[in-house]
């Protein structure tokens, strides 16, 4: 028999890197996405199937997270097998700046989906997208039993969203995970976070296209690995005989400095010669480090991140750099 998935958050990084793992296991994909008046499915259009197409197994569907109703119109049609809770507000700086909407997003959008698959009845498999920002101030390493202490309104969003699933698998025995993850990057990050900021302005600077790049705090710690791997991580997580909360890391530090350093120097620039500081991408609260233990996921998933931070500059930089030189050739 055929496997369903939902994947709410299909048009993000993560949405689009599970779309393909799951096509090519097999799965029939559905995909959440919301109405813009600008297309926002860059990253899915390469998966574009014509509905018609009696062979079709890639399929989307309107809805927003603020939309308790649409929750479960969309589970009750779909009736999916497994449900992969991705999407949400997931900009930690923005979310000092919109903390309502971050909060009525990323942290209630999780509960109105477990209460639809609740209402209807729906025997599926669910996985919640936490996150390593849960951990905050909690100093490394960090691991499935570290308190939490959130430093932004995302993070104490996410802390709701995480305890909601876990709620829900005590209450009313629903296989319901955490996948808490720690930053993971790629050629389609979305271009405001840091990696892909840096990754960018480096082939723009090289190419002569751009003269300076603007950061915040260099001295924070974050433990960079590859998206496309941690994807694999999230389908393990819900092929498990029993539900489970899972923390995916690579277990290596890098500041933002050292970042910074390996990006410019794979276009042969000295970055201190391009970056200036701007108060304006300083957070009002910090989360100085953050460095994942992942023995759990390793013992029980067999999975562990091969790809580490100073490669990720590397492959970033070059996407940044190909993706230029073809739109200037165009
Ligand atoms: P992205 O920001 O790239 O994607 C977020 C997705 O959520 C997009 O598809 C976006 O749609 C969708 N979305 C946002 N708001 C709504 C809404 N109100 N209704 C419906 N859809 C909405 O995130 P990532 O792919 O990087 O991350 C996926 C998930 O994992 C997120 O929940 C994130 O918080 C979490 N996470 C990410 C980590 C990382 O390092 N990447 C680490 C740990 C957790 P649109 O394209 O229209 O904006
Ligand atoms: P983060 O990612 O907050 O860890 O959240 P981000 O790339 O935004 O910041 C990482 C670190 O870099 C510092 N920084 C800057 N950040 C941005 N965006 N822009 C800058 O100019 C800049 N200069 C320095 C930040 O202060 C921070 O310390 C990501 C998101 O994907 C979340 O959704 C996810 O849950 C966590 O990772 C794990």
């Amino acid at each position: 028999m055929r496997k369903t998935a939902l994947i709410t958050g299909i048009t993000g990084q993560d949405g689009s890197y599970l779309a393909e793992l799951l096509l090519e296991k097999g799965y029939e994909v559905h995909g959440l996405i919301r109405r813009s008046s600008s297309f926002n499915t860059t990253r899915i259009d390469h998966l574009y199937q014509d509905p018609h197409d009696p062979h079709a197994r890639f399929f989307l569907h309107y809805g927003d997270l603020t939309d308790g109703s649409r929750m479960v119109t969309l589970l009750d049609d779909i009736r999916p097998d497994e449900v992969y809770h991705l999407a949400a507000q997931s900009h930690v700086r923005v979310s000092f700046d919109e903390p309502e909407f971050t909060g009525d997003t990323t942290g209630l959008g999780t509960t109105r989906i477990l209460e639809a698959i609740r209402m209807i009845g729906l025997q599926c498999r669910f996985y919640q997208a936490s996150s390593s920002e849960m951990f905050g101030a909690t100093p490394p390493p960090q691991s499935e039993t570290t308190p939490f202490h959130p430093r932004s309104p995302y993070g104490a969003a996410k802390v709701y969203g995480y305890w909601m699933t876990r709620n829900y698998r005590e209450a009313y025995g629903m296989f319901a995970v955490n996948g808490i993850l720690f930053n993971h990057e790629s050629p389609r990050r979305g271009e405001t976070f840091v990696t892909r900021k840096i990754a960018a302005a480096a082939a723009r600077i090289a190419a002569g296209k751009q003269e300076t790049l603007y950061l915040g705090n260099l001295d924070a710690v974050r433990d960079w690995g590859y998206a496309k791997e941690y994807v694999e991580g999230m389908w393990r997580m819900l092929q498990q005989d029993e539900a489970s909360d899972y923390v995916l890391a690579t277990g290596v530090g890098t500041t933002v400095r050292e970042f910074t350093q390996d990006c410019f120097e794979s276009v042969g620039l000295d970055w201190r010669d391009h970056v200036a500081h701007d108060e304006r991408y300083v957070r009002p609260a910090e989360v100085d480090a953050l460095i994942g233990d992942a023995s759990k996921a390793r013992r029980e998933l067999g999975w562990t991140a091969t790809v580490q931070a100073s490669e990720l500059a590397r492959l970033m930089t070059e996407a940044e750099r190909r993706a230029l030189l073809s739109s200037t050739s165009r």
